[in-house]
């Protein structure tokens, strides 16, 4: 077999079973295209895509505007490293600062760099700024947080598997229970020390865990109180997937670092970013931080387009009006089926909690079943499946996709 080959799925997942380590267990299916809302398996079935790469793919698959601005800079210029300019660069964090509103941008490639490099930025500003003695400074984090998978971000994770037999780890990180002021109010309190509180604003890997309304205002408030920064992981939630631009901005909240990935790029390529403004920003100085690859002239390109995009086609409105439809559909389609306990989440980031122990394979089940009907969704843990379609889907598509859940769940049987 020619290494180019066309393979057939059982051969795809044999080669990666044989030569690729075994830090993921894929649902079995082998795609092969994209397209809009749209994947197709290397035997050419067609699939509704309702992962869309974990929020990457925002824009929909292979969004013509952006992979024509990746395809024309890669003809030209793809790389540099920062020992040089290069003229996209500057455009682009010019572009990125003012749609965000920050004054600086700090250019990686992963969303676990740009959270390390977040940490890095609140740790300085904690010395050099806040005036904590050096070696000191504590962030607070969140309990069921998923922030990456570094060795320092698995220090403060709480997910055993992700942590076991990776120590020792990094100190100076606080956990609290999610979605509790008063939590965070004892933590700040009392303790000079604390540098940040980092969160998600909604908890995507421990299962699309929505906070109470007012929760990041106040959490906010609570840090502005302590000179404390206010750092937001909008990796998963940011770019419009939860039905506004950032999902801060529900509740009209500016964080004092900002950290992106996924959907910086539409999944076209990787792209991540921390955003703050200059009394921050300005503690990182030359040698301080970097990468080779970040801020290249690719992701600059690719990312502008990116973010064009979704000005351009109003994703974020569009996953505001599809996922309130989702969730009543679904909401009422629980109240009939035992299945389904109940549905959550915000815009386009949504979660069906199946009525199952945590350790059953009921939600697999049932996305094993999704599968073979045409629609790719994966279980989160404890029995949830999340449901984050590209947000260029449009009404009658969601309504056909609704259909196809609510039939398979109906016709499952244990
Ligand atoms: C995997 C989850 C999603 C993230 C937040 C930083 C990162 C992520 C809020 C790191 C990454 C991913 C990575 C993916 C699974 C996934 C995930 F299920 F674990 F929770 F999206 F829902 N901050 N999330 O969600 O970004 O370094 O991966 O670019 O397999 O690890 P990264």
């Amino acid at each position: 077999m020619a290494v180019l080959d066309q393979l057939t799925s059982q051969q795809a997942i044999d080669l990666e079973n044989k030569y690729g380590a075994h830090n993921y267990h894929p649902l079995p299916v082998v795609l092969s295209k994209g397209e809009g809302v749209y994947v197709w398996d290397v035997e050419g079935k067609k699939y509704y895509d309702f992962l869309s790469a974990y929020s990457a793919v925002n824009q929909g698959h292979c969004h013509p505007k952006i992979v024509g601005a990746m395809v024309n800079q890669a003809q030209t210029l793809t790389l540099t490293s920062r020992a040089f300019y290069n003229d996209m660069l500057g455009k682009y964090e010019k572009f990125a600062t003012e749609y965000f509103g920050f004054d600086k941008l700090l250019p990686m490639n992963t969303g676990a760099e740009a959270v390390e490099t977040a940490l890095k930025i609140c740790r300085k500003w904690a010395y050099e700024v806040k005036g904590i003695e050096e070696n000191e400074a504590q962030i607070v984090v969140c309990e069921n947080n998923f922030h990456g998978r570094t060795t320092t971000i698995i220090s403060f994770s709480n997910d055993p598997v992700a942590r076991k037999n990776f120590g020792p780890f990094t100190d100076g990180f606080i956990k609290i229970e999610y979605d509790n002021l008063q939590a965070l109010e004892e933590a700040l309190e009392n303790n000079d020390n604390i540098a940040g509180f980092m969160a998600e604003p909604i908890q995507g890997e421990a299962g699309v865990y929505v906070p109470s309304e007012g929760y990041l205002a106040a959490a906010k408030a609570l840090c502005e109180k302590h000179n404390v920064l206010f750092i937001a992981d909008e990796v998963q939630t940011g770019i419009a997937r939860t039905g506004q631009l950032l999902a801060v901005n529900h509740e009209n909240v500016q964080p004092d670092i900002l950290i992106l990935g996924k959907a910086l790029s539409g999944g076209a390529y990787p792209v991540s970013a921390v955003l703050a403004n200059d009394s921050i920003m300005s503690v990182i100085r030359p040698g301080n931080h970097g990468s080779t690859f970040g801020g290249n002239p690719v992701a600059a390109a690719v990312a502008i387009a990116a973010l064009e995009v979704v000005k351009e086609e109003k994703l974020a409105e569009n996953a505001e009006r599809l996922g309130k439809i989702f969730r009543e559909e679904l909401a009422e389609f629980a109240k009939e089926n035992e299945l389904v306990t109940l549905v959550r989440g915000k815009g386009l980031l949504n979660a069906v909690v199946i009525n199952d122990t945590e350790d059953s394979s009921t939600a697999w089940d049932i996305c094993m079943k999704l599968r073979d009907n045409g629609l790719l969704a994966k279980p989160t843990h404890g029995n949830i499946i999340r449901f984050a379609p590209p947000l260029v889907m449009n009404e009658e598509q969601l309504r056909d996709c609704i259909n196809i859940i609510k039939k398979t769940i109906t016709e499952f049987k244990k």
